[in-house]
């Protein structure tokens, strides 16, 4: 899923694509270009790739490239640029791309903004609403000022911070080539990134070297490297293609595990784990745990170790908390009572239980989505097509459930060492109640409920809403249960507790939905279910076969949630699980 410069141009021209057109009015063409940018965002540099092979005859094959699609992709490598794309930029010379990342700003809206009040981007924005003349727009009014200022701060507070999905490919890659540069022993990643935080704020890479001045040089040069902001012997700073700063150090190689440990943070767990060396007569830095010359005092006498992590964590009488815990709160408390969860090991999810298909948003047929998923080493998937309160991807009705599952049927027969389950994402009503029928939902074999409306219901309402759904006997599985879009929409509100509780009581699992931007559960919910024994799955809520490499990112949601195997369904075989689901 590398990006270069390349395919992140064409993920923003085509999604500017779809916006020009549904502001012009026309039909379907918007969500085709859609979908073609989500295409070109999952497959980044083999999009480059399939062209060189075999220009718009190869294109058309790639999930969401349609001939007119294919044509521009072409035109764009041929030429370094889209016709088309110029005229419309011409005609309507907004930054599409930059105000769309507010949430509720459609196409319609910003064409109304550039009409009456010339707004043509963030900047201009912000003056129109600080002038308050964003209301004075003929429909608008007060109320959506109001949201707009809303969206636009939370996109703002998001500012600067990346996604874990987006940075980690990014960041193995760079890994991945400075382990290449002559004389490297190691090279990896430290801080966020290795305790896999939600938002990452910059890279924080070490490597060890016989010439440091070599790795230096070659990690300026790296094509990931937009600009320089320093580089001395053993330490450069760099500002990537992406807009984040990235920072490597070479380290000799015998202090690798003590810097390691001082790196991955997170900043408060150092602390945390400095205080308690200290209260045992240690001092601890980035370059080793050393004993103190006397108790008491801060002067540092002689190196006990630093060689890894673990024997710094054991010299001072504790386990080794995996990063994904080091979070400063009660790991270090587990890590002395040798009492530290057995974590989830990466790769144990065996199915995927969130797939979108064509039947509506997604844009793969359910064979490929199929294909992709076995081609990942998964044995199941279940289909989980929204239903018909989603009117715009236009969702499922029961009879539509119905024909899926013999689809569904007829593929089963067909494919080997692989299982489609017939399953759902019904919708959650506004008072609880769902989109399907129940004899319908009797007749699936993963029954997932989710919110895609009224989020701002009242605490107490909200609370009801869910618990109805949750009570229903048909029901599996809520799916995304915060709704929270990270940078775009704040999670819905209502009592946690007591839907865990309800969750247990009903034998209802919750969601650790991976999508990049979604990451719900949180990692703290995910450790207040595991607390009451409620049942997770971690799904990916693909729609697109490449989304389906998210699952890794659910299972380090899992971790920092503190999460074993056994609290997550579906790292069972497909036919245990479905016993488990018929014993409801
Ligand atoms: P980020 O970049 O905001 O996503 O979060 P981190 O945790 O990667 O933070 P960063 O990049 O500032 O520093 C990386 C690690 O280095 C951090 O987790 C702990 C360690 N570190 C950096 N500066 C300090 C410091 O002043 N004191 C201590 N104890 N540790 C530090
Ligand atoms: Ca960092
Ligand atoms: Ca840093
Ligand atoms: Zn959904």
């Amino acid at each position: 899923m590398a990006k270069t410069r390349t395919a992140q141009e064409l993920e923003k021209i085509f999604l500017e694509f779809a916006y020009y057109n549904d502001m012009k009015g026309v039909a379907f063409k918007p969500r085709a270009y859609e979908l073609a940018s989500e295409s070109m965002a999952a497959l980044g540099d083999e999009i480059k790739e399939t062209w060189s092979r075999g220009g718009i005859k190869e294109l058309k094959k790639l999930p969401g490239v349609g001939q007119s699609t294919a044509e521009k992709i072409d035109e764009y490598f041929r030429t370094g640029k889209i016709k088309e794309y110029a005229a419309l930029k011409k005609e309507f010379p907004v930054d599409m791309w930059g105000l769309s990342r507010i949430e509720g700003l459609g196409p319609k809206h910003i064409r109304d903004l550039y009409k009456y009040l010339k707004v043509k981007n963030l900047t201009d924005l912000k003056k129109a609403l600080k002038a308050h003349k964003v209301q004075k727009i003929p429909l608008w009014g007060e109320k959506s000022e109001e949201k707009l200022l809303r969206g636009l701060g939370l996109m703002e507070q998001a500012a600067g911070r990346k996604l874990l999905g987006y940075v980690l490919p990014l960041a193995d890659e760079i890994v991945t080539q400075i382990s290449k540069v002559k004389g490297v022993k190691r090279c990896t990643y430290a801080g966020s990134i290795r305790r896999k935080q939600e938002t990452i704020g910059d890279i924080d890479l070490f490597a060890t070297a016989a010439n440091s001045e070599h790795v230096m040089d070659a990690f300026v040069n790296l094509p990931q490297v937009a600009s320089m902001h320093e580089k001395g012997k053993t330490r450069a700073s760099v500002r990537l293609n992406n807009g984040m700063d990235c920072d490597l150090r070479v380290v000799p190689d015998e202090v690798f595990g003590a810097t390691l440990q001082y790196f991955t943070g997170d900043k408060r767990h150092n602390v945390l784990l400095r205080q308690y060396a200290l209260s045992k007569g240690y001092t601890l830095s980035e370059y080793g745990l050393f004993k103190l010359t006397k108790k008491g005092t801060r002067k540092r006498g002689k190196l006990v170790v630093c060689k890894t992590e673990e024997e710094i964590y054991k010299h001072l009488g504790m386990d080794t908390p995996p990063p994904e815990l080091r979070v400063g709160e009660d790991e270090l408390e587990a890590a002395k009572k040798h009492a530290l969860p057995n974590l989830i090991p990466y790769g144990s999810v065996k199915g995927d239980m969130q797939v979108q298909t064509d039947w509506t948003d997604g844009n793969t047929s359910i064979e490929g989505m199929a294909k992709a998923a076995k081609e990942l080493g998964l044995s199941y998937m279940a289909v989980t097509d929204h239903t018909k309160a989603l009117a715009f991807v236009g969702g499922l009705k029961d009879a539509d459930v119905i024909k899926q599952g013999k689809e569904i049927d007829k593929l089963n027969k067909k494919l080997r060492g692989f299982r489609i389950l017939k399953g759902t994402e019904c919708d959650i009503l506004k008072d609880g109640s769902l989109d399907l029928k129940n004899e319908t939902l009797a007749k699936l074999e993963w029954v997932g409920v989710s919110i895609h409306s009224s989020f701002r219901l009242s605490r107490a309402d909200q609370t009801r809403r869910l618990l109805r759904a949750i009570e229903n006997p048909n029901v599996d599985c809520i799916m995304h249960p915060m709704c929270r879009i990270i940078g775009k929409r704040e999670p819905i509100d209502y009592d946690m507790d007591e839907i865990i509780a309800s969750a247990k009581k009903h034998r209802v699992a919750l969601e650790i939905d991976a999508f990049p931007d979604r990451s719900d559960l949180r990692d703290i919910h995910v450790r207040a279910a595991v607390r009451a024994g409620v049942k997770l799955v971690i799904s990916t809520d693909a729609h697109h076969p490449a989304h389906m490499s998210f699952i890794p990112l659910g299972e380090a949601i899992a971790r920092r949630g503190w999460a074993s195997k056994s609290d997550i369904l579906n790292t069972k075989p497909v036919g245990e699980l479905l016993s488990y689901l018929a014993k409801k």
